[in-house]
């Protein structure tokens, strides 16, 4: 049985992801029980003081032991990670980042009899020819970015970690995650988050895809939800132990691109795509989740008007902060 005593660590923890994950994870176990652990990126004055933070770079190994050992860690989320278009802007570093933490954070997992690991897995694991619609839990999975290849590799890592050792390690294919919490950096589905910004800051945004583009996309309430439930699952439910498919919406960036429209009077969008298009033709358009629900109950709470509206006040909000501009 899991020792509840032991703490919970969170790494790339000042990401897009983390900084969601934190507070829940805190407001669930306990400020003092969550340790946030960032890398390079600057935390924000008020993250930094809601409760336990430090660095490390997942990718060393005695460091990451050292870390794991003075705090007493019993479960981590593994989230730091390069993500698609980083990934393909230096794709050695990419192999190296999100390969290379993964064997650390599983080797010591076994080292050091982790009760659970998380590790998120993306819609990048899929490739061109990979089913676009409906995309099933076991299918096709050749990526054509190193990222995909990453999150490939890692998953089948995960499941012989699981098989091999018993680690109790679970995952999901996030699709592309839209918040307004930080301002996410080096993906594909960026444009996803950029456009409120610029709707808000300037009444227009060139957005990066083609308007026909369509992706799995989750507002970042419901990959929280989805992350706490997954591990929060008796284990005899747990079937996948590489990553869950979890979905939530399809949607195009034409479409998106309307809803913002009909909230934010005058706003224009046009659609120059850049390199990042083909990484999104490589992507499915929409995910069959049916076995995570099956097993542990996921259930998605958003619809495109409801992120819409939760998106333009959240960004409002957070527009009195520091945004970098898009
Ligand atoms: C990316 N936001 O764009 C990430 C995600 C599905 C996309 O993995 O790389």
């Amino acid at each position: 049985m899991p020792n509840r005593n032991r703490r919970i660590l969170v790494t790339g923890a000042v990401g897009q992801v983390g900084t969601e994950l934190v507070p829940a994870l805190r407001d669930r176990f306990g400020a003092e029980h969550v340790i946030a652990a960032g890398h390079r990126t600057q935390p924000s004055e008020g993250f930094r003081n809601a409760g336990p933070y430090t660095t490390v770079d997942a990718t060393d190994m005695d460091g990451l032991k050292a870390l794991l050992q003075e705090h007493d860690i019993g479960v981590i989320y593994h989230l730091a990670t390069l993500l698609s278009a980083d990934g393909e802007k230096d794709p050695e570093r990419a192999w190296r980042v999100n390969l290379g933490s993964l064997k650390n954070v599983l080797d010591l997992g076994v080292e050091l009899e982790m009760d659970q690991i998380f590790w998120p897995s993306s819609i990048a694991v899929f490739g061109p020819t990979t089913p676009r619609v409906d995309t099933p839990q076991r299918t096709i999975l050749e990526p054509t970015t190193m990222y995909g290849v990453t999150k490939v590799a890692g998953e089948n890592l995960c499941n012989y970690y699981f098989t091999r050792y018993g680690l109790d390690v679970r995952g999901l294919r996030y699709p592309g995650l839209i918040s307004h919490e930080t301002f996410p950096g080096g993906g594909t589905s960026d444009y996803s988050v950029e456009i409120f910004v610029a709707a808000i800051e300037r009444g227009h945004y060139t957005c990066f895809v083609n308007a026909d583009t369509a992706l799995p996309l989750m507002y970042m309430d419901d990959a929280i939800r989805a992350t706490v439930g997954v591990m929060a699952a008796d284990a005899a439910r747990i079937s996948v132990r590489t990553s869950y498919n979890v979905s939530a919406l399809s949607f195009t960036a034409g479409e998106l691109a309307a809803e913002v429209s009909g909230r934010v009077d005058g706003f224009t969008c046009d659609f120059e795509p850049d390199f990042r298009q083909a990484i999104a033709d490589s992507w499915p358009d929409s995910m069959d989740d049916s076995v995570a629900r099956r097993d542990w109950g996921w259930k998605p709470e958003y619809d495109l008007p409801t992120l819409v509206d939760a998106m333009l006040n959240g960004v409002r909000e957070k527009l009195g902060g520091a945004w970098p501009r898009v």
